[in-house]
């Protein structure tokens, strides 16, 4: 076939694929079109000097320019992989696959990824294959010697048909997803500027540096949003607009309250530094990460709600059903802390972590306190409910344990003999750690040097040094809180209220 014509199949099939995936994605979740989820990836992995050079050079245009520049990769690819399938579509076949396949993975890793937002690329996949299997089987009949007598005109026609209908479909595809699935991420920017616009009535302190020890392998004291730990149980996330949230705060009080999102806006808001924990984390896990959380403060709120006597449980409830149980009495202690939090890292919340709006309880686990896509409030009795995890034989109180993680050597690493450097953390939210013991091999403990606090709620950072000769060591620590209470040497399951034992890493002097 022509070449033009061969590019042109490639072009409008890729094209089609895109808009297909940018209209599902509208429908399962608007961060898992492929296109937007590979702009993401890129970004993500980008070194900081490019992304730098992309803000201070297009400022605000950065990520349209980022995307405008990818399309024309996109189609460069799409346009070299028609020409390739002159003859035969495999080639062809191949690059749409191939990009299909990247669009799946950046869905699939991307930190908003829900199970559901996969049907995205998936439809995007097979819509690119189907298309270009169907342009290309055109196209090679339209350029054929047209059988004698046979009725050529028409083969064109139906090529120039065809393609007219792929490409109007790809651009209708693209715009109706651009309509539909954009209500979130513009109201998450929105929101975003408004809280920098802010006033806010107490900051979280910038970190000193003295709160980590980097040059000994300390993990950056602000969890980024994006590598912040997740854990829920949506298969989709909920995706609601600032402007279209609401929350009753209602059940066993003096005055319900309708919150809406001006409402929060429009009170004292403050900013808070908090480590927060899962109590699925096994010694040694992954799900504890800190961050500046803005909101509003929920003591302030249930005080003009006017809790009445007997309601122990503040059970809240998600846009997707999802339920905690909180206590009482631990939500309204005087300077716990606890917010109704709209903001995170000095952006609105992601999408993946609450947006519009979540609960953050300092010292709870976040089964039973740390409600994301926040719907509804109710003041209730545990008697009276029970919340999601509690009635699948998590536990019902579950202040969070005193727990030390070991981030540097890691596991198996392979260090230089000599004078080796161990860093970790510790957290005993809401009262602080006043105290890190490390040994090497089962040997005397040793007091670790503690980083400065940053307040009791976030994780403390420390690290010891060792000289240690050739071959394989262990390290062990334990951390001890501000009640000089250390934490328990004794193995606990998560299940039902949290991992205990101390953490061990086993790494080579070499
Ligand atoms: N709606 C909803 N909120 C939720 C959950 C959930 O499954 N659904 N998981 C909770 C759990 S178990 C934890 S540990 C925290 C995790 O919050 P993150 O994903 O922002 O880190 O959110 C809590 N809030
Ligand atoms: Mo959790």
């Amino acid at each position: 076939m022509p070449r033009g014509v061969a590019a042109l199949t490639g072009v409008l099939a890729v094209g089609f694929a895109l808009g297909v995936g940018h209209l599902v994605a509208a429908f399962v979740g608007p961060s898992s079109s492929p296109f937007l989820a590979v702009g993401d990836t890129v970004i993500r992995f980008s070194p900081q000097v490019l992304t730098e050079f992309a803000k201070t050079t297009f400022g605000t245009a950065d990520k349209p320019v980022l995307l405008g520049g990818m399309a024309v990769v996109i189609l460069v690819l799409a346009a070299v992989g028609g020409l390739l399938s002159r003859r035969s579509p495999a080639v062809g076949t191949a690059v749409v696959v191939g990009m299909g396949v990247l669009g799946f993975l950046a869905v699939f890793f991307a930190p908003s990824f829900a199970p559901l937002g996969l049907l995205a690329p998936l439809a995007s996949l097979v819509a690119g294959v189907a298309a270009f299997r169907l342009l290309h089987l055109v196209a090679l009949r339209a350029s054929a010697p047209a059988p004698s007598g046979g009725p050529e005109v028409s083969r064109r026609g139906v090529l120039v048909g065809s393609s007219a209908a792929v490409g109007l479909g790809a651009l209708a595809a693209g715009a109706g997803g651009q309509y539909l699935g954009n209500g979130v991420a513009d109201s998450r920017a929105e929101v975003t500027a408004r809280l920098a616009r802010a006033v806010l009535t107490e900051t979280a302190p910038p970190i000193p540096a003295t709160a980590s020890f980097p040059e000994s392998g300390s993990i950056p004291f602000v969890t980024s949003n994006a590598d912040f730990y997740r854990v829920d149980t949506a298969l989709q996330l909920p995706s609601q607009t600032a402007a279209d949230w609401s929350c009753r705060i209602h059940g066993m009080v003096d005055d319900e309250i309708v919150l809406r999102f001006d409402d929060l806006m429009n009170r004292p808001l403050v900013e808070r530094t908090l480590t927060m924990t899962c109590v699925s984390n096994e010694v040694g896990g992954p799900y504890i990460s800190t961050a500046n959380f803005i909101g509003v403060e929920l003591r302030d709120i249930l005080l003009e709600a006017g809790i009445r006597p007997g309601a122990d449980q503040l059970y809240s409830t998600s846009l997707d059903a999802w339920t905690a149980g909180s206590p009482t009495d631990v939500v309204m202690e005087p300077g716990r802390g606890a917010l109704i939090a709209i903001g995170m890292n000095g952006e609105a919340l992601p999408q993946e972590h609450g947006f519009p709006v979540r609960l953050v309880v300092p010292g709870l686990y976040g089964f039973l306190s740390a409600t994301k896509w926040l719907a509804d409030i109710e003041l209730t009795t545990f008697d009276a409910a029970q919340g999601y995890w509690l009635q699948r034989g998590w536990g019902k109180f579950a202040p969070i344990k005193t727990q030390s993680r070991i981030d540097s050597p890691a596991p198996f690493q392979s260090v230089p003999a000599g004078t080796v450097s161990v860093a970790g953390i510790a957290w005993s939210q809401p009262i602080g750690v006043s105290k890190v013991e490390v040994r090497v091999d089962g040997g005397a403990w040793q007091e670790a040097e503690l980083a400065d606090e940053v307040n009791p709620r976030t994780w403390r950072m420390w690290r010891a040094e060792f000289p240690l000769d050739a071959g394989s060591h262990t390290v062990t620590s334990r951390a001890t809180d501000a009640n000089g209470v250390t934490q328990p040497e004794q193995r606990a399951m998560p299940i039902p209220d949290g991992a205990t034992g101390w953490p061990s890493t086993i790494f080579t002097v070499s």
